[in-house]
């Protein structure tokens, strides 16, 4: 077993039983032009995380740990979005509606695809998910089965949405769950504080939280 210093307690984890997920680095979420960015999002805030979660991934890839990359996204003929999710809001470009990087959050498009800068290697999973949590209508408990894992350590963003939310669906699951503090971004920097503070309060409710370099240092 090893330990991190994390809060609101020391995290102690086996790394044999330990993966990263990495949630929606995309475009779409973190470019100009795409969904983010079409409900009024200043997306520059987003972009800046990029190199940290870049550390994290090659922390995790020299311990030969799994990694699953994961994509808000939804199937061409849009039958996996619910008219609920597609109707909310006033973006200036819906769900499916094409784009400076394709259809807005669609499959396939280059919009849905992660940045460039942190694109999945060979062997790691890249995992299609249409809800904001990563459990929901996925293989993803499945995979983590199959894999013996009992520890997640996430990443990514936004903060109190899809990060929180699969955090939230993992921690029901009985994964215990750590934040790269350092390496999840929202729009609303008073957002990600929030949410930091519910996932770690009350004795690690959701789970703890940590930084990149005290996690990176765990791993060596
Ligand atoms: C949002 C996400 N914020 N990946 N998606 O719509 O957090």
């Amino acid at each position: 077993m090893k330990t991190i210093a994390a809060q609101p307690f020391d995290y102690a984890f086996d790394p044999a039983h330990t993966a990263l997920i990495v949630i929606d680095m995309q475009r779409d979420f973190i470019e100009p032009g795409g969904f983010g960015a079409a409900l009024g999002n200043d997306v520059s805030l987003l972009k800046k995380i990029v190199p940290t979660v870049g550390r994290l991934i090659d922390a995790f890839r020299a311990a030969k740990l799994p990694i699953i990359h994961t994509r808000e996204c939804h199937k061409p003929d849009l039958s996996d979005c619910p008219p609920a999710k597609l109707l909310r809001g006033k973006p200036s470009l819906r769900i499916g509606d094409p784009g400076p990087m394709g259809r807005i959050l669609v499959s396939g498009e280059p919009g849905a695809d992660i940045v460039p800068e942190l694109a999945a290697k060979p062997g790691e999973i890249v995992l299609d998910k249409p809800g904001k949590g990563a459990f929901y209508a996925t293989p993803l408990g499945d995979m983590l089965k199959a894999r013996g894992i009992t520890h997640l350590v996430f990443a990514g963003v936004t903060t109190e949405v899809c990060v929180q939310t699969t955090m939230r669906e993992a921690n029901d699951r009985g994964y215990d769950c750590l934040l790269a503090e350092d390496a999840t971004e929202s729009y609303f920097p008073e957002f990600k504080k929030a949410a930091i503070d519910m996932i770690r309060a009350q004795g690690a409710i959701v789970g703890w939280t940590a930084t990149v370099d005290q996690i990176a240092k765990a791993l060596v």
